[in-house]
């Protein structure tokens, strides 16, 4: 295949932009839809080829848009439908399309399903939900706990039952066995893609369809019989991309999703390599850091697991994860050359890449020094069940500071700090006080002073994102890692008709001298260095995170 016959969104970038912290137009504090058209030029500059927007729909915002009020409507704090089409006919006149982030599996308890449904038990919204009974001494149906804290059972007074709630209390989720709740879905869907958006990132893909008696929450037997109605009625025929999140998908499962005779969805987000530094018992991050070995074998394994058919998804982070510098490498003195050398091995497998605003110019994780600067409500419910609500005993000083450094770490706000623009009042962000802190470092990490430097991460992600539409080895190239075992290098090739393409990079913080067999060549044309790029032949030593790409030819 050459590069003219492939899916546009196999050649194109993706960039994730979180509304709500990437440019504050009207000075609330907030970041909105006008915002983002302002900024518009720095992302056809970078030479990304969509968005992904995370949910901008009329929503009360417990959830920051991920609980959604109203399907059709823009939320006031984002702007209006006027809005959202100059967003879309302006980033058209770029090049750049408008993939929506698609929230099915729940909706708000302020949408209007949710309030008929618990009016009245024979209107047709009641089904939308999942009702249960009480167990005769009151309490809820089983002990499935809530992702936000708590049980995942609501009791709801005025239907006399428990609703079951995946996420927070306020997030119910909608029952996909009902036809009328499907068909109300795909009608939305087709709704936003005659409006001519690029597609759909679609929310937590792998719980549509759950099994709640039989406790099959992910991937439960109906689940890819209604991905499919949902390709059928709204994706068929038409030139978009999708993306279904899925915690639970392995490389046995992939091709399930997305591969080309399933007509499901185009790539999954899989979480495997984010899941290696989790920690098992706690079903989150735990202290136990990155592993290399690890890492390389499970990004190795979709690579291979999806070499014929299938597309890869390829990202460092979203708005639900760590900063990549700061989780996978150095984000102090090596921070620069960290973020070039992440983008460098995960963007040049075989896939898509998908960067989620300020990785383009490095950003780190937010390092809050008060309970009170956390806004996420995942972190929030963490905070009240392990240390009890404010004022509770429990929030003793080193308790408070143990559970300050683990947000830290791996909280979901690190990637919610507001967009540095400047270093600048405010960053550039807004003209008042943003709903989140900013970073306190964006004196010195901001858009305008990385842009300035022809070293800076944004130069390199714009190289990379260039070389991956004018190289076809990148996006068809076959993948194969060399030194499955090196502690410290993680290196691979990629081969495409008489090309290879090797890339080799050191993830640790200090000198290495590979001393791999792959690299004793002749006759290479260096193709992207984080450092010294006109060295010649391969580099027999690698500096701290420093990474070294080259072409055989
Ligand atoms: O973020 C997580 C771990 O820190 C996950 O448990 C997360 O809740 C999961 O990835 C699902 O994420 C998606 O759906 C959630 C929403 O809060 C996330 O922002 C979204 O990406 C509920 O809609
Ligand atoms: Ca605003």
């Amino acid at each position: 295949m050459t590069q003219s016959n492939v899916p546009w969104w196999q050649t194109a970038t993706g960039y994730q932009i979180y509304p709500r912290s990437f440019c504050d137009s009207n000075g609330d504090g907030i970041g909105d839809l006008r915002g983002i058209v302002s900024k518009l030029d720095h992302l056809q500059d970078l030479g990304i080829g969509f968005v992904w927007l995370s949910p901008v729909y009329a929503s009360p915002m417990r959830d920051n848009g991920y609980d959604i009020a109203d399907y059709f409507e823009i939320a006031p704090e984002f702007g209006t439908m006027a809005d959202f089409d100059t967003l879309l006919s302006e980033a058209q006149k770029r090049d750049v399309r408008i993939v929506m982030d698609l929230v099915v599996n729940h909706c708000s308890s302020d949408h209007c399903w949710f309030v008929k449904a618990c009016q009245s038990v024979d209107c047709p919204e009641h089904d939308f939900f999942y009702w249960r009974q009480p167990q005769p001494d009151g309490s809820p149906p089983d002990d499935q706990r809530a992702c936000f804290g708590g049980s995942a059972w609501q009791w709801v007074e005025a239907v006399g039952k428990y609703c079951y709630c995946h996420f927070g209390p306020q997030q119910p989720d909608l029952n996909w066995h009902n036809p009328a709740l499907r068909r109300e879905i795909y009608t939305m869907m087709n709704w936003w893609l005659d409006k001519g958006i690029g597609g759909f990132r679609i929310d937590v893909i792998e719980l549509l369809g759950k099994d709640l008696d039989g406790r099959i929450y992910y991937e439960a037997p109906d689940m890819h019989r209604f991905i499919q109605e949902l390709n059928q009625k709204c994706l068929a025929g038409r030139d978009v991309v999708t993306v279904g999140e899925t915690w639970s998908a392995t490389p046995d499962t992939a091709l399930e999703y997305c591969g080309r005779d399933r007509r499901e969805l185009d790539m999954v987000f899989n979480f495997n390599h984010v899941q290696a530094s989790w920690d098992p018992k706690l079903g989150r991050f735990g202290p136990n850091q990155f592993d290399l070995s690890t890492h390389k074998m499970i990004l190795n394994d979709w690579q291979q697991a999806l070499v014929e058919d299938g597309w890869n998804s390829l990202y460092l982070s979203n708005h639900d994860l760590p900063r990549p510098v700061s989780h996978y490498a150095n984000d102090e003195e090596h921070r620069v050359r960290s973020a070039k050398m992440l983008a460098m091995v995960h963007y040049l497998m075989k896939g898509t890449p998908f960067i989620f605003q300020g990785e383009e110019i490095g950003m780190t994780n937010a390092r809050f020094t008060s309970l009170d600067q956390f806004r996420d409500i995942e972190t929030l419910g963490q905070l009240t069940e392990r240390l009890g609500p404010v004022g509770s005993n429990r929030r003793d000083e080193e308790s408070v500071q143990k559970f300050l450094d683990g947000a830290n770490r791996h909280g979901r706000d690190n990637a919610r700090t507001p967009m540095q623009w400047t270093g600048g009042f405010l960053a550039g962000f807004s003209e008042s006080a943003s709903w989140i802190d900013i970073n306190e470092n964006y004196k010195e990490i901001n858009v305008e002073a990385d842009r300035a430097s022809p070293d800076g991460v944004f130069a390199f992600y714009q190289q990379i994102i260039s070389l991956r539409k004018t190289q076809p080895i990148i996006t068809q190239g076959s993948f194969e890692l060399i030194a499955p075992d090196h502690a410290a290098i993680f290196a691979y090739a990629r081969e495409w008709e008489d090309q290879r393409l090797v890339v080799l990079a050191n993830f640790s913080g200090v000198d290495v001298a590979p001393d791999l067999p792959a690299l004793n060549v002749a006759g290479l044309t260096p193709l992207l260095a984080t450092d010294r790029p006109n060295r010649a032949g391969a580099p027999q030593i690698l500096e701290a995170y420093e990474g070294y790409a080259w072409l055989i030819e």
